[in-house]
């Protein structure tokens, strides 16, 4: 649907105001209402680059979802605010690794007296907190462009990895790619007691896969996969790596955000491509490439309702407080666990490679 145009005039009017005060980042994932306002877009390691790339910006809105905040806030300066426009978008993977939870489960490595061999590494999509304990137990962040580099890197500190918080990206990139085998893989349940796990199931593991997973590229399915291929001959399927391994398994590419945007722009005219990923972002990809055929990857419709949460209304509220002399929804993390985070951040981004 069109954006409300009254909602679109005071938007453009508050930007114009504040000038080069605020910075707009856009997630892919996000509302075409919202990303027709965006300075820059990306998918999260680009935007935490770019908001760390622009110091002289006072206000940084982003316009994503919570984690992804924290790490603005964590990469930029001091005097640098960073506001989600709706505080209501979090992210249900996210929210799947609670501190107290991971530290439950690093106790049980320790009682075992296996902490001392495993390195955490966590996905990009956590929450600082998450980062922080990464930080301080000597392991890295990564994305799902550099998850098997980070994996590498994990594996020379240390004989085992407890992968936080997705399941799927850590399954996928550890069999995909690194060589190892399903049975090398465990699954860590922090709902139940020791994970759900018996001692020698973790001693046995090279990969401790903590149990959460994206409710969005979760739901891709075989079925997707074996539909889409009948319905379209010659369709490539073009996944992200938090979709299940039987998924990632049956498509013909996997990769994250950016490399999806950018195998879709080298695609050659009339070819047809089947995405798992986000729908905003498929749909504008759509759009933007009429000469080949774009669609969903599954038959049902799906958005990340957290992204969703950021929409115009939000997003003009926002500008106009700052308009107003009012910082409205600041995300901040704690200085403690910031620079924790930050060294868990740093160790990313000095893999080799
Ligand atoms: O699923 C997401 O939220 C992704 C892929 C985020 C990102 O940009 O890395
Ligand atoms: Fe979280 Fe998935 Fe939404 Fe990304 S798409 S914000 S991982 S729930």
């Amino acid at each position: 649907a069109p954006s409300d145009p009254d909602l679109v005039a005071r938007a453009t009017a508050a930007k114009a105001k504040l000038g080069s005060k605020v910075f707009v980042l856009g997630h892919h994932y996000q509302r075409d209402e919202v990303i027709q306002f965006a300075d820059v877009t990306g998918d999260s390691f680009k935007l935490a680059r770019e908001a760390a790339a622009r110091p002289d910006a006072e206000y940084i809105v982003f316009c994503g979802v919570h984690f992804m905040a924290e790490s603005a806030d964590i990469l930029t300066t001091d005097s640098q605010r960073v506001i989600l426009p709706d505080l209501a978008a979090g992210c249900s993977m996210a929210d799947m690794a609670v501190l107290g939870q991971v530290e439950a489960a690093w106790d049980t490595l320790t009682e075992l007296g296996i902490a001392g061999d495993t390195v955490p590494v966590t996905y990009m999509n956590s929450s600082a907190d998450i980062k922080g304990f990464v930080g301080r137990n000597g392991g890295v962040v990564c994305t799902s462009s550099n998850a098997k580099r980070a994996l590498d890197w994990a594996f020379e500190q240390g004989s085992k990895v407890l992968f936080l918080p997705d399941q799927h990206l850590g399954r996928n990139t550890a069999v995909l790619e690194m060589g190892l085998s399903l049975d090398d893989c465990v699954l860590y349940d922090p709902h139940k007691p020791g994970g759900g796990l018996t001692p020698e199931q973790l001693r046995d593991a090279k990969m401790i896969l903590w149990r959460g997973h994206c409710s969005v590229h979760g739901r891709f399915t075989l079925e997707s996969v074996k539909d889409v291929r009948e319905r379209v001959p010659g369709v490539n399927v073009l996944v992200h790596p938090e979709c299940r391994h039987e998924v990632v398994t049956a498509s013909d590419h996997v990769g994250s955000t950016e490399y999806i945007i950018k195998t879709i722009e080298a695609a050659p005219a009339g070819s047809a491509w089947a995405l798992g990923t986000e729908l905003n972002l498929v749909r504008r990809l759509a759009l933007a490439h009429p000469d080949k055929q774009i669609m969903f990857l599954d038959k049902a419709v799906c958005y990340c309702s957290t992204m969703n949460r950021i929409d115009l209304p939000h997003l003009v509220w926002a500008l106009e407080e700052l308009v107003a002399g009012r910082v409205v929804n600041q995300i901040t993390v704690d200085a403690d666990t910031a620079h924790h985070a930050r060294v868990a951040l740093d160790q990313m981004l000095a893999l080799p490679g």
